[in-house]
């Protein structure tokens, strides 16, 4: 049996696994995120490494849109040749590296250090800029660090107010909402969701409250919302004083938000607004935590920003009580954008334009600082640079399925195509992998050992339960083979833990320093939460002595309300806002594998109001045609009056012609590089039934 975690998202439940004859029987295990607790995908997680469509050995494409099977030996020497080519005919940066939040913290560092070292790229970024790059730059402009929860998760059990802005956890982390049994009895919970979702739902019996704005208006709520809380002289003035700069600022910024424009604007009763405000001002242990509802957006930083000033002005962040968060989506979501996968930083959460940064990270690496790079292309732009001049020509991905769940992922596929080279690594043949020149077949979670940080900062242990089958290899064993044949024969390591110690030393003196933890202290079970410098002690609640910046407080940064980037509500359009069932995970590629999941929901379902849809000619259960002037996708639409009327929902889990990112924009947040997946102008229309496009055809 091996003590380990599940392979999804950032709560990261602890998990038994046991392989039998039946394959590896998995159980929950008693951890302080889930409690012995599992979801349904957790349950289920075991299915996808007998999967029958398992990718086994590496796969080169035969140039008639077929694979033809290949020895590890030739496709890494192909691989190799051309990416040396590419670099001689059109420079380092004409290969490009995409990585994700999935991969351990191990994979994540050498990825990074083989862009920088073995390929002399500046083109590396990672699928968390799709996720967390507005929390995470909210966080550290205002708090001087991004750290998720900068609590542990059962802090929450004693709390007795929450908001919670554009999250769905009792559908996207289950086993959290154990945690707000005791906010909800007292009926503190307050969740703003356009949708009544599940977790809206939770406020119901307790007497808590649900918000539900226009898509795309939270910051002019949450501007509405600081003004009341000064204008009712709700704020925490010694807080204020020592432990915050810019309040006078702030204030002036928010004065022009009266309970009445906020409510016109948002579309929530100014009432409602002020008793969310006063609920949150009442007692002490409030706490603010943002999801994707709010920072998928082309504001989301700001956004972001505003929930960030909201619990500053009420005194909650760094006190034992009370906080302010960000829930983290990717099993190491954290982790993945601590240790160099992000196109501007280095390991310890290094800014890679910082000469001392690089001083630093390149004696560990035993380079001349001068040889890093600087710093790339964030996602979107990225993947945009295809075909564009100077743009990239290869790429290599691990861990992200873009095709499925890059904004405008019509053009993405596209340019994908046009690419002189794509190397997809991967345990499936997802979408991406499918248009790939070379398919590398790696490991699963259950079949190897490293480590990842869950949305506390806590870092933990994966362990090994089963032996890969015999053609797949690691990733760490992967990029080391392709750095030897880039030259680079010292320096990378296929071994987890001497990776892991190499990643201490790098991050050592860093924001997020891990010098201080091994697998030997986490194998005896210590809770090590980040920064947890060499000699020093490990911090599960960051900001309880100060805040690190300069002044040693927090910021209050005034931010403006500007709305969308796609022009709203024009006649006969609807909002579409995109996110999550319970069911699948992301891009689907590891959920739809999974038969039972498939069967509770083998496809995706438009939700819309009974009476939006009556009046475009909807039956329940009817085919429909969604388009804009980016895409178009066919569903079958599901009624539902948990949605509001001008707004339709539609999850991202599903392929082809189900794609919600065919519709989505690529417009991105100036700040962080987010795109704007949560609100999209489209066009609904009934479509005839034998008109209807099934997935996969
Ligand atoms: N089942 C499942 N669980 C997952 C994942 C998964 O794919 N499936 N993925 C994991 C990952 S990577 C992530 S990032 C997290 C994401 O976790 P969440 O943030 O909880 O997930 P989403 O469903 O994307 O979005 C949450 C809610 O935002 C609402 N929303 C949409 N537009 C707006 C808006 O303009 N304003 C507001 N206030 N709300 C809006 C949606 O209606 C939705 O209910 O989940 C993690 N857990
Ligand atoms: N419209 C819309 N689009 C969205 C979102 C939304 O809310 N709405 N959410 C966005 C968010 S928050 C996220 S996080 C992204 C996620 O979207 P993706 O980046 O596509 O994430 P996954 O589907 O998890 O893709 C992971 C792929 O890597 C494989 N894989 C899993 N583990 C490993 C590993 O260790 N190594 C390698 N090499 N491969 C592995 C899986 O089989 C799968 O094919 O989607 C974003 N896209
Ligand atoms: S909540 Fe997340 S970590 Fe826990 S079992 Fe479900 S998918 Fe896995
Ligand atoms: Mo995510």
């Amino acid at each position: 049996m091996a003590e380990t975690h599940c392979p999804y998202c950032a709560l990261q439940c602890g998990m038994n696994l046991t392989p039998g004859a039946a394959g590896v029987e998995v159980a929950g295990r008693e951890f302080p995120t889930n409690r012995g607790g599992l979801c349904r995908k957790g349950w289920t997680a075991a299915a996808v490494l007998g999967t029958p469509d398992r990718v086994t050995e590496p796969l080169i494409a035969d140039g008639r849109g077929g694979f033809a099977a290949a020895s590890w030996d030739m496709a890494l020497d192909l691989i190799a040749e051309r990416l040396i080519k590419l670099r001689s005919s059109y420079g380092a940066d004409a290969n490009g590296v995409f990585g994700g939040g999935g991969l351990t913290n191990e994979k994540a560092y050498l990825l990074g250090k083989f862009a920088r070292v073995a390929l002399g790229t500046a083109m590396i970024d990672y699928n968390g800029r799709f996720c967390m790059s507005s929390a995470a730059a909210a966080a550290n402009r205002g708090l001087g660090l991004d750290r998720g929860l900068p609590f542990p998760v059962t802090d929450l059990d004693q709390a007795g107010q929450l908001l919670l802005l554009g999250s769905n956890v009792a559908d996207t982390m289950p086993p959290f909402v154990q945690h707000l049994d005791g906010i909800r009895a007292g009926g503190g919970l307050i969740v703003v969701d356009p949708r009544r979702s599940a977790t809206a739902d939770l406020t119901a019996d307790g007497g808590g409250l649900h918000l539900q704005p226009v898509p795309g208006t939270d910051l002019a709520l949450l501007l509405g919302m600081i003004r009341i809380a000064i204008a009712e002289d709700l704020v925490d003035h010694d807080y204020l004083v020592a432990r915050t700069e810019g309040f006078e600022a702030l204030a002036r910024s928010v004065a022009a938000w009266h309970p009445a424009r906020t409510q016109t604007v948002t579309g929530v009763p100014a009432s409602l607004i002020r008793q969310a405000v006063r609920l949150l001002a009442s007692r002490a242990g409030s706490y603010v935590i943002t999801g994707r509802g709010v920072e998928q957006h082309a504001d989301g930083t700001d956004t972001a920003t505003a929930a960030i000033n909201l619990a500053l002005v009420l005194g909650l962040v760094g006190r034992p009580d009370s906080g302010y968060g960000t829930l983290t989506g990717q099993g190491n979501g954290q982790g993945g954008r601590e240790h160099g996968q992000k196109a501007d930083q280095l390991p310890g959460y290094r800014m890679i334009t910082d000469p001392t940064a690089r001083a630093a990270v390149a004696e560990v690496w035993g380079v001349p600082a001068d040889r890093l790079p600087g710093p790339g292309l964030p996602a979107v732009r990225l993947l945009a640079s295809i075909g564009e001049p100077g743009g990239i020509r290869s790429l290599l991905v691990h861990g992200s399925n873009p095709v499925v769940s890059a904004p405008r992922s019509l053009a993405v596929a596209e340019r994908l195509r046009r690419l002189d080279f794509l190397v997809v690594s991967d345990f499936v043949l997802s979408e991406t992998a499918r248009l790939a020149d070379v398919v590398l077949p790696v490991t699963q979670w259950a079949e190897e050992d490293g480590t990842l940080t869950n949305l506390e900062g806590r870092v933990i242990r994966r362990r090994a339960a089963v032996t890969p089958p015999a053609g797949v290899r690691s990733e760490l064993w992967i990029l080391t083979e392709l750095a030897r044949r880039l030259g680079e024969t010292t320096g990378f390591s296929a071994d987890p833990e001497t990776v892991f110690d190499e990643l201490r030393r790098a991050s050592a003196g860093g924001r997020a320093d891990y010098s201080g933890i091994s697998y030997a202290r986490l194998d005896q079970g210590e809770a090590c939460y980040w920064p947890y410098p060499e000699g020093g002690r490990s911090t599960p609640r960051p900001f309880t002595d100060g805040f690190p910046t300069p002044s040693g407080r927090a910021k209050l940064i005034t931010v403006e309300y500007r709305g969308p980037a796609d022009r709203l509500h024009r006649r006969g359009e609807l909002v579409l806002i995109t996110g999550r069932l319970l069911e699948h995970y992301q891009s689907g590629a590891q959920t739809r594998r999974v038969p039972e999941l498939a069967a509770a929901r083998p496809e995706a379902m438009l939700e819309i109001h009974p009476a939006t849809a009556s009046a475009l000619g909807i039956g329940d259960g009817e085919p429909v045609r969604l388009h804009n002037d980016r895409g178009e996708c066919r569903v079958r639409a599901v009624y539902s009056k948990a949605i509001r009327r001008d707004t339709v929902f539609l999850p991202f889990h599903f392929p082809d012609r189900q794609r919600a990112n065919l519709l989505t924009t690529e417009e991105t947040d100036p700040v962080s590089g987010m795109p704007e997946f949560k609100v999209a102008s489209v066009r609904v229309e009934r479509v005839a039934a034998d008109d209807h496009v099934e997935v996969g055809e």
